[in-house]
């Protein structure tokens, strides 16, 4: 037991990487870390919940209310983070407009409390995804939607939770992204994939192919090259979709793989969010030796202009990445 590390030893040994942060930065992840643990009992509940006791909307066994998940989850974070005193402001896939917490909190986070919550009654992974910038406008007044509308590239830390076989927080800050698996016998997350890179080459693609008719050419063209049967490059390649982001994109990160949602007819601008699903996992894409992007343009160079902005995302093994890109210019 003593040869493990925590994530919270973990989170104060890299504290030295933010020198000047004066330990706000690692009170901030250690937020993260707490509403974690939360959200993975509760997900783990509500399995149970929803077959036995009823689903959200119905009454639980204290005849309260059962709240949705992804709005337990949504509070169980800003209730964290609040908590901390080091955020001025949060926005998240479950409000409108962004939350403002502490005039004096020099940071902002973006996140996706829960992810693929859908999937939740047919006991599928799913997850948390969350990035945090520095804010922008001075610490003292309230956080204004500037601070929101940065570049992926200006990420001081993203990471995700994937709730599934068991619950897992991987992140990064800029020096690699490491993999911490909750132990629920002592109530820790343990690192067990320290510096986690996608392997030299991948053979799984992952996209919704009902899809395949509404996308580009381009698009097309990359799918019907990766069902192509030619042994020297590997392919035919193998399709592997859970429709759960984060799932798809860990297993892609673990095995090597593409995750794709594109442009498609009825929805010009994909379906994923830049601000807390696009640019959090192109952090770990490219910290993990990957690349993500819109099909043309490196996706944390997009400057977002809304909370919720869509973009069509590509991201995993950056020769995936690039072929992909390359069917895309071509058409
Ligand atoms: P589709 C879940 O709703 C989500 O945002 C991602 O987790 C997932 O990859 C995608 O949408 C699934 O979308 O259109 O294939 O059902």
């Amino acid at each position: 037991m003593n040869n493990l590390t925590t994530l919270g030893e973990f989170i104060v040994d890299k504290q030295k990487d933010f020198p000047g942060s004066s330990g706000e930065f690692s009170s901030l992840l250690s937020g993260i870390r707490l509403a974690s643990k939360i959200v993975s009992q509760q997900v783990n509940k509500a399995g149970l919940l929803s077959h036995i006791v009823g689903g959200a909307g119905s009454e639980n066994i204290q005849g309260e209310q059962q709240q949705k998940l992804d709005v337990i989850a949504n509070d169980q974070f800003i209730k964290a983070l609040t908590a901390r005193n080091v955020v001025c402001g949060i926005a998240s896939e479950e409000n409108d407009d962004f939350i403002k917490i502490n005039e004096t909190g020099r940071y902002i986070v973006a996140m996706d409390p829960l992810d693929g919550s859908s999937n939740i009654d047919v006991n599928v992974s799913i997850g948390t995804i969350f990035s945090i910038y520095k804010r922008k406008t001075p610490v003292g007044t309230p956080v204004e939607n500037e601070d929101f509308l940065q570049p992926g590239t200006e990420q001081l830390a993203a990471g995700y939770i994937i709730y599934g076989s068991s619950t897992m927080l991987v992140y990064t800050t800029g020096f690699g992204v490491n993999g911490f698996t909750f132990d629920p016998g002592i109530g820790v997350f343990v690192l067990s994939h320290p510096n986690m890179k996608f392997p030299d080459s991948g053979k799984i693609y992952s996209m919704n192919e009902g899809n395949f008719l509404r996308s580009s050419k381009g698009v097309q063209d990359y799918i019907n090259y990766a069902k192509t049967i030619d042994e020297e490059t590997n392919r035919p390649y193998t399709a592997r979709y859970i429709g759960s982001l984060v799932a798809d994109f860990h297993r892609n990160l673990i095995k090597g793989g593409i995750y794709i949602y594109p442009s498609t007819t009825n929805a010009p601008l994909g379906k994923l969010r830049l601000l807390y699903e696009c640019n959090p996992l192109a952090f770990i894409a490219e910290q993990a030796g990957g690349a993500a992007s819109d099909g043309k343009k490196r996706i944390m160079e997009v400057t977002p202009t809304g909370l919720h902005q869509r973009v069509p995302y590509f991201t995993g093994n950056s020769a995936m990445v690039e072929k992909a890109e390359a069917f895309i210019a071509a058409e």
